[in-house]
């Protein structure tokens, strides 16, 4: 019996000596063994078109860091699945991973478990608990996404009325960080306008334009939905459309080109979001320099070579202020 506190201590003792061995010398894409660097990237969904334009940059940062990059994830938000996977990176022993988590609370046993083995961990797009990661890379900060979605629905609303929120899931870190932040700036500068009823959509465009569909029956006096996952701006709009309703309106988080039709109909007069292409890049450049030693908690800024000096506000790698775009501009913009 004696024997095993004694074993575990020497395992974890070795595992941290390889931990380090793996991370001393990683220059040019190398794990410092020989070996080329493995980068594990994770969308919430692979399915999503937001994640697939979020690995276009992943890969080019990859390419120009010559290293290996794994891409995997559930098809469709599966927060079992994530897990899954990456259990299945541990036992590969992969050298460094980027999440992008559905579920905060669900993934962060399996995180902590990878850093144990010595496996560097951060995430991206959405959070896990602070202390199962190095660094988030974050597509802005809660205040700057979560205050523009609100002046926005305000401005559709004209400061009074009511309106809905359809949300990705009531799990995931960001969807939670951006409801916080609309609701105070709502109670900071809109008191004439009040949030009627917030539903999930798991992610999903058509559960998305269910949930719509029902909003619009059950709320006759909502005249806004905020929608704030990407799959749900059109999934709205479809609904809002199909229901011949011309009194309500649709604003959210999500891609342009997803959105097109919708905003030059006058359906949906903003839709916000940051470049994705610019995400996925930034996730791959910090978690290799996490993986090298050069980015390290308590570090104010990433300098990078594409894009430059890159604020870091605690443990939030920010990315940036998201971009409002309207019939006026979107059509010069193509993802
Ligand atoms: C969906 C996902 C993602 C979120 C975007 C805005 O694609 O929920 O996490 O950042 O919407």
């Amino acid at each position: 019996m004696k024997l095993l506190p004694i074993f575990a201590l020497f395992t974890s003792t070795l595992l941290l000596f390889i931990g380090c061995k793996k991370s001393e010398s990683a220059a040019e894409g190398g794990s410092g063994s020989g070996k080329q660097l493995t980068l594990a990237m994770m969308p919430k969904s692979k399915g999503n078109g937001y994640f697939i334009s979020c690995r276009k940059g992943a890969e080019d940062a990859a390419k120009e860091l010559g290293i290996k990059l794994l891409w995997d994830g559930p098809t469709e938000p599966d927060p079992a699945k994530q897990n899954e996977i990456v259990e299945t990176w541990i036992t590969r022993g992969v050298d460094v991973m980027a999440i992008a988590v559905e579920n905060r609370d669900g993934i962060s046993t399996a995180l902590r478990k990878a850093r144990e083995k010595g496996i560097k961990v951060i995430t991206w797009d959405s959070d896990s608990q602070p202390d199962s990661r190095d660094f988030l890379v974050n597509q802005g900060t809660p205040e700057g996404i979560g205050f523009t979605l609100m002046d926005e629905a305000a401005k559709v609303l004209g400061n009074k009325g009511e309106f809905a929120i359809i949300t990705a899931s009531l799990t995931a870190a960001n969807m939670n960080a951006w409801q916080k932040t609309i609701e105070q700036r709502r109670a900071d500068k809109y008191p004439d306008i009040k949030m009627a009823v917030l539903r999930p959509c798991d992610d999903l465009k058509d559960k998305a334009f269910a949930e719509a569909t029902s909003i619009l029956n059950a709320y006759p006096n909502v005249k806004l939905l905020l929608a704030i996952c990407s799959p749900a701006v059109p999934g709205a709009a479809e609904a809002v459309k199909q229901s011949g309703r011309t009194d309500v309106k649709v604003v959210g988080l999500s891609l342009p080109n997803d959105n097109k039709r919708y905003v030059h109909e006058g359906i949906t007069p903003a839709v916000i979001l940051w470049n994705t292409d610019n995400l996925g890049y930034l996730t791959v450049k910090a978690a290799v320099a996490v993986f090298k030693g050069e980015l390290k908690p308590g570090a104010t800024k990433f300098t990078d070579s594409r894009l430059g000096d890159v604020e870091i506000l605690g443990d939030n790698i920010i990315l940036g202020k998201p971009f409002v775009f309207t019939k006026d501009n979107i059509d010069q913009f193509n993802f």
